[in-house]
């Protein structure tokens, strides 16, 4: 059995954190799939009982270990493989500081809009998804005008800051209905320098569940 199992699915790009992390790192791994858009599984009471308290993917089971928020779980690979790992506490907490501000204004917000857009059973409200819009805009700009500076969130080298900010960079524009890269040339620049690193892949090739299951 491999080192380590993540239950994720290939829509999801809090997943993909973590599996990108696990694939950059050379980790032994293998992906359990959650059906989370039919089955509903991240809300069934038997998967809150034995998987995830919290509802969601994510999960990384190590041994007798259970980490979920892709953000423990990036910090946890960092620690055990020593790779992406931020260097000293300046780092370490700067490092923290993009990773919540992506989780909170980036990513955590281009996760439900494209949610909305694609896969919610009522079409998202036009008023909900121009105000989505806005706060992902502000938000890009933020991290753009950041790489204008430095080739990663943290300097010189990627570190799990950048891993994390990679959740739905590289899904298609056709799902957002605007294209990041475009209207971010930094943003599109560091995709290229993330790209290029060694055990990069594309999230649809990475986790299971793409072409989405009939
Ligand atoms: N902050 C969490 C977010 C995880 C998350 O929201 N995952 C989604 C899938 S992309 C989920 O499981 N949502 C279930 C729900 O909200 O009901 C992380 O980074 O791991």
């Amino acid at each position: 059995m491999p080192e380590y199992q993540l239950y994720c699915f290939a829509q999801s790009g809090n997943a993909y954190r973590a599996a990108l992390m696990l694939n950059l790192i050379g980790a032994d791994w293998e992906p359990v799939w959650v059906d989370f858009f039919k089955g509903g599984e991240t809300r069934t009471p038997a998967y809150r009982a034995q998987v995830n308290e919290m509802g969601e993917a994510p999960v990384l089971v190590h041994g007798d270990k259970k980490f979920t928020q892709s953000g423990v779980i990036l910090n946890y690979l960092a620690k055990r493989s020593g790779k992406y790992l931020p260097q000293g506490e300046d780092e370490e907490l700067e490092a923290l500081r993009w990773i919540i501000f992506d989780n909170q204004k980036v990513n955590g917000l281009l996760g439900p809009y494209r949610f909305l857009k694609n896969w919610a059973k009522a079409a998202g409200d036009p008023a909900v998804l121009a105000f989505l819009k806005g706060r992902i805009d502000g938000s890009l700009s933020i991290i753009n005008k950041r790489l204008e500076k430095t080739p990663f969130l943290v300097g010189d080298r990627p570190t799990i800051a950048d891993v994390s900010l990679a959740g739905y960079l590289y899904y298609p524009a056709e799902e957002f209905g605007f294209d990041i890269g475009k209207d971010h040339p930094a943003i599109a620049a560091w995709r290229e320098r993330i790209k290029a690193l060694p055990g990069w892949a594309h999230p649809y090739d990475l986790m299971p569940g793409h072409p989405m299951p009939q």
